[in-house]
């Protein structure tokens, strides 16, 4: 490069930089929401991508608010509700297929604890839980005492709302948390499927209007997500402008050098 000047010697180091970046950008990772839903309107899936669930459910009436959660969330309109009984009770599962290469998931929702829950001291009629799965394993469990006994329990979710009156059932007071800063629900993460799956289980769970839990803003995204370049690669006319732009440098350089010598 001797002989070059500073601007040109620039210029053609940012070529080669560039040229080089094309024939190595062989990945970048992205944070990629693949899943939305507000329960207000179908949900939004990431193309290549299916979705099913949350199964075994349907739509409650949110009473008041709109209660404002965690980066934009908001428990509003309809949201999804289980209700049913047993022990376990018939649990509800998102199950998605089809992901493009990924390192981690964050799963992200507003969680309604609603009507009587008795926590899991609440004598006759607890413990009440509602068991958060990912990919068949529990993760959590959450309980809260919205009629008996003294547990809350919302894992590290965030309260938005405690003993207030969240659905169109105001006999009982409910419970509602930000689930987006649960630590179980950002994870390693690879496979081409995912499944979340919540059910609620205990010998006090009576479930039906009584007691019963619900999900609205759900959303699912995918970190470290890969951008594999095209196979064959063949530089783009921009890529050729530059390597073209490299090779006249790099002659003017040698021949300015031995002009010089
Ligand atoms: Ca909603
Ligand atoms: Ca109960
Ligand atoms: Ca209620």
């Amino acid at each position: 490069m001797q002989g070059m000047n500073r601007s040109a010697k620039g210029v053609l180091s940012a070529a080669l930089a560039a040229v080089g970046l094309g024939l190595s950008a062989t990945a970048s990772a992205l944070d990629v929401t693949v899943y939305a839903n507000d329960y207000d309107s179908p949900a939004t899936v990431a193309g290549g991508i299916t979705a099913t669930g949350l199964t075994n459910g349907s739509l409650g009436t949110v009473a008041g608010g709109p209660y404002a959660g965690l980066a934009g969330k908001s428990w509003a309109g309809s949201f999804f509700q289980n209700q049913s009984t047993g022990n376990p009770a018939t649990g509800s599962t998102l199950t998605l297929t089809g992901l493009p290469t990924h390192t981690g998931v964050h799963i992200d929702f507003l969680l309604g604890l609603l009507n009587s829950w008795d926590s899991r001291n609440g004598g006759c009629c607890s413990p009440d839980n509602v068991d958060l799965y990912i990919d068949g394993t529990a993760v959590a469990h959450y309980t809260y005492n919205t009629a008996l006994g003294t547990i809350k329990d919302i894992g590290g979710g965030t309260l938005l709302v405690e003993y207030g009156q969240i659905d169109t059932n105001f006999f009982y007071s409910d419970v509602l948390a930000d689930m987006s800063t649960e630590g179980v629900l950002t994870f390693a993460h690879s496979a081409s499927s995912l499944t979340l799956m919540l059910q609620a289980s205990g010998a006090g769970w009576q479930g039906g209007g009584d007691e019963y839990w619900g999900v609205d803003d759900l959303s699912v995204t995918l970190t470290g997500v890969v951008r594999t370049p095209p196979t064959n690669q063949t530089p783009e006319p921009a890529m050729l402008g530059l390597l073209g732009l490299a090779a006249i440098l790099g002659g003017a350089a040698r021949r300015r050098a031995r002009l010089q010598a």
